[in-house]
């Protein structure tokens, strides 16, 4: 996969993407990242960027030629790549917002070309005219498109064939799961007398997998109650959710009339 990340600060993007997992990624040749400085694109005497809004009021807004130029010579320098392999994406607090499907969908296209703004906004025509989508990272606003670009590349890196070894797999994710993830621990087994659960020191790796399967529904169910109407959920899990209190699980189809009145009876 390529990615080219258009901003004005390229030394942001470039130090990031040299770190870690994504820099090991381009070593080993799986991923091809680079920053492209809007300004080298800006061919007016100061080299601009940024104007005043038309129609007047504070702040800056993005000029559109820079944006349209860098994009054009990165096109331009990837033409073995259809256009259908390539997403043009703005990263702006109004864009949808992006999770794991839409990570793993990126991590799918042989192109990525993220465009980073700064100071009050982009031009119009640049949001009307290149972007094939428009992300945002969550619901605030920050001083610039160039952490979340870094946030997308992150998500989107790891998902890609050979970039995390055997051990580091995205299989077990919080979100590819559908749950969030049990609790971890390791080495002490005692540390300032908090012990690490007796279950996991056991050997026993069926009663392992049940408790932290557990774990996850526990915790799922506490902090994102909406993730369990959406992921797949087994016989077993639902038997342990209506255990812990959420009847809304209860089995499709009650196993005997007894268990259906009991059900019937619950809150
Ligand atoms: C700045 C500003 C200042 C005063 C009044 C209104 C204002 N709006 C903005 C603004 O939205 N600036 C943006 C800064 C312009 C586009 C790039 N910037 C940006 C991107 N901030 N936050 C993001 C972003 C992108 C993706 N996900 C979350 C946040």
């Amino acid at each position: 996969m390529r990615i080219d990340v258009l901003t004005v600060f390229p030394e942001m993007i470039r130090h990031a993407l040299g770190i870690s997992i994504v820099g090991r990624a381009r070593e080993q040749g799986l991923l091809t990242a680079e920053a492209v400085d809007l300004r080298a694109f800006a061919f007016d005497r100061h080299r601009t960027t940024d104007d005043a809004p038309y129609g007047g009021g504070p702040g800056m807004v993005m000029r559109p030629e820079p944006v349209f130029a860098a994009v054009d010579s990165v096109v331009a320098g990837s033409s073995q790549i259809a256009s259908e392999g390539r997403d043009i994406i703005l990263l702006t607090p109004q864009g949808q917002v992006f999770n794991q499907r839409l990570a793993a969908e990126l991590a799918v296209r042989e192109h990525l070309i993220l465009i980073c703004g700064r100071y009050e906004g982009f031009d119009e025509r640049i949001r009307d005219h290149l972007p094939t989508r428009e992300l945002s990272i969550g619901d605030y606003v920050l001083t610039g498109g160039e952490l979340p670009a870094l946030v997308v590349i992150d998500a989107v890196a790891r998902l890609i064939p050979g970039v995390l070894g055997s051990d580091e797999s995205a299989e077990d994710d919080s979100h590819t799961s559908g749950v969030l993830e049990y609790p971890h621990y390791t080495r002490p087994p005692v540390f300032r007398d908090w012990p690490v659960p007796d279950v996991l020191l056991s050997g026993n790796h069926a009663l392992i997998r049940r408790w932290r399967r557990e774990r996850s529904l526990e915790r799922t169910l506490a902090r994102r109650p909406d993730l369990l109407d959406s992921c797949p959920l087994t016989e077993d899990d639902r038997v342990f959710l209506v255990s812990i209190g959420a009847t809304r699980f209860a089995p499709a189809k009650p196993a005997t009339r007894e268990r259906s009145r009991r059900a019937a009876r619950a809150p």
